[in-house]
C-alpha cells in the first residue's frame, strides 16, 4: 500500500516528493522522503516506494538541507546600481518592486529598441528549461532565447537527429522504466549487451535514466557491458569490453562497427529491409573504414572492435546508452546517424531489452512553443525570423526555436544584425559557470551590451556580480510544487508531483518567474491561470488532471508499447512505419541532404588534434577530454557547500601515472592546462585508467569562497577550463562543440 503524499509521524510532517531543481539536476525525478518540523526541514531521505530509484539518492539531493538553509543564499530580491556592477553593493527591495523594476525595464527596451534587444539565457535541464521558450516567446515577448553552450552541445543535437532521422523518439535503454513493477513484469527482458557510449551514468543520471539500473541489470540479469570512453570510468571497470578511443574519433569506430556488422553478415535482415532507407548505401559508405583503419584512427585495438560489433549484433537484444560526447563533437550529428543505424540494422529498436522509444512529440507540449505563442500574438512571425543565427543554423534553429549560442556571442561583440541590450538570466551561470566558451569574451561582451540585466538565482556567482542590476532569489524544489517529467518528454519514464514542504526565501519559481512577468506584459493570455498548479493542471499534467488529483497519484508511468512503428504509433497519421520523409528509418538521410550535409554518416578529424593539426600538437601533446560528470556538483553548483566539496575540493585534471611521471608531476600537485586560448590551473590526479596521450579537466570551476567581486569574480579565471575552451569550433550545419575533444598541454605550476 502506497503512504499518502503527506502524513505526520513522531510528531513530524513526512512530505513524499520528487526531486528536480533548484538546486540544479535533471528532471530525472528521485523520490524523497522531506522531514519538517515547525516549517523547517529536518532531514532527508529516499523514499523506497519510489518505482525507480526506490530509496537510493545520492549525495547532492542528501544534502538538500544544506543548500535551503545556506548562510549565503540569496533571501530577498536585491538591486544593484548599474555603475556598481562588480561591486558587492546590494539594495534589498520587496518582490513587487523587483517586477515593477523589470516590467519597466521591459517595456522600455520593447519599446525603444524592440523586443528582440531582449535575451533570455537558460541552463540545462533545470525546470526553467521547460519554459525557456515560453518565457521568452510569452514572457517577454522576444524571440531571443538562448542556450549559451557552443554548438548547442548537449541533448538537443541527439534530439534533433532522431527528429530528423525518423521523425522523433528518443531511443533509451530498456531497464523496465515504465512498468510499476519494473523487473518483474512479464513481457520484459533484459538486455544481453549494454553499449555506453561516452556516458557515465552512475554519476550522470542523465536526462532519465538512471545508473544504478544499469547496475541491477548487470547483478540480477547478467547484463554485460561495452563502455566506448577513453577513460575506464567506474562502471567501465566492470565492463566486459572497453574501447578506449581517442576523444573525439567517435564517429570513425561507430562506423568501423557496422563495417563489421554489415561485411560479417551479422545484421538483421528483416529489420534492414523493413524499416530502413538507404541500407546500400550505407553499406558502400562503411566499406571505408575497416577495422585496421579505424584502429588507426580511433587507438582501439581492431580485435576490440571486431570482438565488440560481433557482441553487440549477435545478443538479442542490445541496447545503447549514448551519452553527452555524442554532441560535444563537431561530427556529432554523424555520431548520432551511425549510432541510430547501429540499432536499427540490428533490430534493436523498440524491442524488450533493446532501446525503447519515446512517442513523437506533439504540438501541445512545450517543446515547440512558437505556435502557441503566436497564435497568443506575443511574437509574430516576422519577429520570430530575427531570431540571431537562425538564417546561418537552419539546422539548429529551426527545430530548437531558440537562437544560434554563437551567434549570440558575435552579436553581443558586434552589435550586428542588432543590439542585445537586456538580459535575463534563468538557471545559466554563463559568466565562471559552466556553459560557455571562451568565458572571458562572453564576459566582456555582455558587459559591453547589456545595458540591463536580471537574474534569478540561489546564490552570488561570476555571473551576478560582474552583470546582474537585479537578482530575485529562486525557490528551492523543496520549496514550490511542480511536475517533473523525465527525459523532458522525450521518453518519459514517469511524470512526478514535486510538492512543496517548506517556505524560505522572499522569491519564485521558474513557473511562478514567469506567470508574474507574463501578466504584466500579456495579461490576456496569462490571466487564464489562476495559480501556478492550475498552470500545471491546464498546460502540463497529462488528462487534465488537477494538481490535488495529480499529487494523490504522485507517480504516473505511462504504458510501455513496443514496436510501435509496426502498429502505427510513432505517425499522427496513424499509419505503421516512421514520421521522416520516406517513411522509415533513415541510414541515408533525406534531411541531412536538403540541409546540405552529406546523406552518409562519415567521419572528420576534430579542429584540433594529432592528425589534423600535427604541429601545433607538438606543442600540446595531449587530447583534451572534459566535463566528465561527479557525484557532489551539477555543473557549477554546490561548491559552497562544504559536505559536497569535502568530496572533491579542488578541480581535478586526470593524468595516466607514467605520462605525469615523465612530466614530474606527482599526485596532488597544481598544474597548467594550456593551449592557444591561455591557461588554468587544476589538480593533477594520476590514473591508469586513462591513455598516456590523453587528459581528462572538470568543468564549472569557480570558489566561492574567494573574493567575488571585480575583478576576481569568485577566481574563476584562475581554473576553469571554459576560460580555454573555444569560441564556435562548431559543426558544418551549427552543432557541436569541442569540450570533448582539444588539445593540450601540461605542466607542473610553480606556485602549489
Ligand atoms: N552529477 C552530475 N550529473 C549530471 C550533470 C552534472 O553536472 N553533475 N550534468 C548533467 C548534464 S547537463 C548532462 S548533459 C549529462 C551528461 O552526462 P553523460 O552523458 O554521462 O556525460 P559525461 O559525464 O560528460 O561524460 C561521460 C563519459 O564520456 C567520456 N568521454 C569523454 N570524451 C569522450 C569522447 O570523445 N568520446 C566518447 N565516446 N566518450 C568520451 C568521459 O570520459 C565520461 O566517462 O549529465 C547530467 N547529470
Ligand atoms: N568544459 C565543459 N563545459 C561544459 C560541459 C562539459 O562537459 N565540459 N558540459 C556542458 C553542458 S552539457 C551543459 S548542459 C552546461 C550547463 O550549464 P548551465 O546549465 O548553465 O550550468 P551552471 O553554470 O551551473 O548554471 C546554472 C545556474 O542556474 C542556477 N539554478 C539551479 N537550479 C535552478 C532552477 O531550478 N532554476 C533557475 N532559474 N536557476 C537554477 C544555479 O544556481 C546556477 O548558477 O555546461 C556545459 N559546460
Ligand atoms: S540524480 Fe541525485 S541529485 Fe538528481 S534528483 Fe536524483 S538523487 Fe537528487
Ligand atoms: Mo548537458
Amino acid at each position: 500500500m502506497t503512504k499518502p503524499w503527506k502524513r505526520e509521524e513522531n510528531g513530524e510532517t513526512i512530505i513524499r516528493t520528487c526531486a528536480w531543481s533548484p538546486p540544479g539536476c535533471h528532471p530525472v525525478g528521485c523520490g524523497l522522503q522531506l522531514h519538517v518540523k515547525d516549517g523547517v526541514l529536518t532531514s532527508v531521505e529516499g523514499d523506497p516506494e519510489h518505482p525507480i530509484t526506490r530509496g537510493a539518492l545520492c549525495p547532492r539531493c542528501l544534502a538538500l538541507k544544506d543548500v535551503v538553509y545556506h548562510k549565503d543564499r540569496i533571501m530577498y530580491p536585491m538591486k544593484r546600481d548599474p555603475k556598481d556592477r562588480g561591486k558587492d553593493k546590494w539594495e534589498r527591495i520587496t518582490l513587487k518592486e523587483a517586477f515593477d523594476l523589470l516590467e519597466e525595464k521591459t517595456r522600455y527596451f520593447t519599446e525603444k529598441h524592440g523586443p528582440e534587444s531582449i535575451v533570455v539565457f537558460c541552463g540545462t535541464g533545470r525546470e526553467a528549461t521547460v519554459f525557456h521558450n515560453e518565457l521568452t516567446f510569452m514572457g517577454f515577448g522576444s524571440p531571443n532565447a538562448c542556450y549559451a553552450q557552443s554548438g548547442w552541445s548537449c541533448y538537443a543535437p541527439r534530439v534533433s537527429q532522431m527528429a530528423y532521422l525518423m521523425g522523433g523518439g528518443y531511443p533509451e535503454i530498456d531497464y523496465a522504466a515504465r512498468y510499476p513493477d519494473r523487473y518483474e513484469h512479464p513481457g520484459w527482458e533484459a538486455p544481453k549487451y549494454i553499449m555506453l557510449w561516452g556516458k557515465e551514468p552512475l554519476k550522470s543520471n542523465a536526462d532519465g535514466l538512471w545508473g544504478h539500473a544499469i547496475i541491477d541489470m548487470m547483478k540480477n540479469y547478467g547484463t554485460k557491458l561495452i563502455c566506448v570512453d577513453p577513460r575506464i570510468n567506474w562502471i567501465g571497470t566492470r565492463a566486459e569490453i572497453n574501447l578506449q578511443l581517442r576523444p573525439g574519433t567517435d564517429a570513425a569506430l561507430a562506423l568501423g562497427l557496422l563495417n563489421v556488422i554489415i561485411t560479417e553478415d551479422l545484421y538483421d535482415h528483416e529489420a534492414v529491409e523493413k524499416w530502413t532507407f538507404g541500407f546500400d548505401q550505407l553499406a558502400e559508405r562503411v566499406k571505408e573504414y575497416p577495422p585496421d583503419k579505424v584502429a588507426e584512427i580511433t587507438w582501439v585495438p581492431k580485435e576490440l572492435i571486431i570482438d565488440a560489433a560481433r557482441k553487440f549484433a549477435t545478443s538479442k537484444h542490445s541496447a545503447l546508452g549514448w551519452g553527452l560526447s555524442v554532441d560535444q563533437n563537431p561530427n556529432g550529428i554523424q555520431v548520432g546517424q551511425a549510432l541510430l543505424a547501429l540499432l536499427a540494422i540490428t533490430d534493436n529498436i523498440d524491442v524488450p531489452g533493446g532501446c525503447t522509444l519515446g512517442l513523437p512529440i506533439t504540438d501541445d507540449t512545450n517543446v515547440d512553443m512558437i505556435n502557441r505563442a503566436m497564435e497568443a500574438g506575443t511574437v509574430s512571425e516576422e519577429l520570430f525570423e530575427k531570431r540571431i543565427g537562425a538564417k546561418e543554423y537552419p539546422f539548429v534553429c529551426q527545430l530548437m526555436s531558440t537562437n544560434h549560442p554563437d551567434a549570440v556571442l558575435d552579436t553581443l561583440e558586434s552589435g550586428e544584425p542588432y543590439r542585445l541590450r537586456m538580459g535575463v538570466f534563468q538557471s545559466s551561470n554563463v559568466i565562471g559557470g559552466a556553459i560557455s566558451a571562451a568565458q572571458v569574451r562572453w564576459l566582456e561582451a555582455m558587459q559591453k551590451s547589456l545595458e540591463f540585466v536580471c537574474a534569478t538565482e540561489l546564490f552570488h556567482n561570476a555571473t551576478t556580480m560582474a552583470l546582474a542590476d537585479l537578482v530575485i532569489p529562486l525557490k528551492t524544489f523543496a520549496e514550490h510544487n511542480t511536475m517533473v517529467e523525465s527525459h523532458y518528454g522525450f521518453n518519459v519514464a514517469f511524470n512526478g508531483a514535486c510538492n512543496a514542504a517548506v517556505e524560505v526565501v522572499e522569491g519564485v519559481s521558474d513557473l511562478g518567474f514567469m506567470m508574474e512577468i507574463g501578466r504584466r506584459m500579456f495579461p490576456d493570455y496569462w490571466n487564464q491561470f489562476e495559480s501556478e498548479e492550475d498552470y500545471q493542471s491546464k498546460v502540463r499534467i497529462p488528462d487534465k488532471l488537477s494538481w490535488e488529483e495529480f499529487r494523490e497519484i504522485g507517480i504516473q508511468q505511462p504504458e510501455e508499447i513496443y514496436r510501435k512503428a509496426e502498429k502505427g504509433l510513432m505517425r499522427f497519421d496513424g499509419e505503421p512505419g516512421y514520421m521522416s520523409t520516406t517513411g522509415k528509418i533513415e541510414l541515408y538521410s533525406t534531411v541531412y541532404e536538403h540541409f546540405g550535409d552529406d546523406p552518409l554518416p562519415y567521419f572528420i578529424e576534430p579542429p584540433r588534434s594529432p592528425v589534423s593539426t600535427p604541429e601545433l600538437f607538438e606543442k600540446y601533446p595531449f587530447v583534451l577530454t572534459t566535463g566528465g560528470r561527479v557525484y557532489p556538483f551539477f555543473h557549477s553548483e554546490h561548491r559552497q557547500i562544504d559536505r559536497l566539496r569535502e568530496i572533491n575540493p579542488q578541480p581535478i585534471v586526470e593524468i595516466n601515472s607514467a605520462a605525469a611521471k615523465r612530466l614530474g608531476i606527482a599526485e596532488g600537485e597544481w598544474v597548467w592546462i594550456e593551449n592557444e586560448l591561455g591557461r588554468v590551473k587544476q589538480v593533477a590526479h594520476l590514473t591508469e585508467g586513462i591513455g598516456e596521450r590523453v587528459v581528462h579537466a572538470q568543468h564549472g570551476w569557480w570558489f566561492p569562497e574567494q573574493d567575488g567581486e571585480e575583478p576576481n569574480l569568485f577566481g574563476f579565471r584562475q581554473s576553469n577550463i571554459n576560460v580555454i575552451m573555444p569560441h564556435k569550433a562548431i559543426g558544418k550545419m551549427g552543432f557541436g562543440d569541442t569540450f570533448k575533444c582539444e588539445i593540450c598541454n601540461i605542466y607542473k605550476a610553480a606556485e602549489q
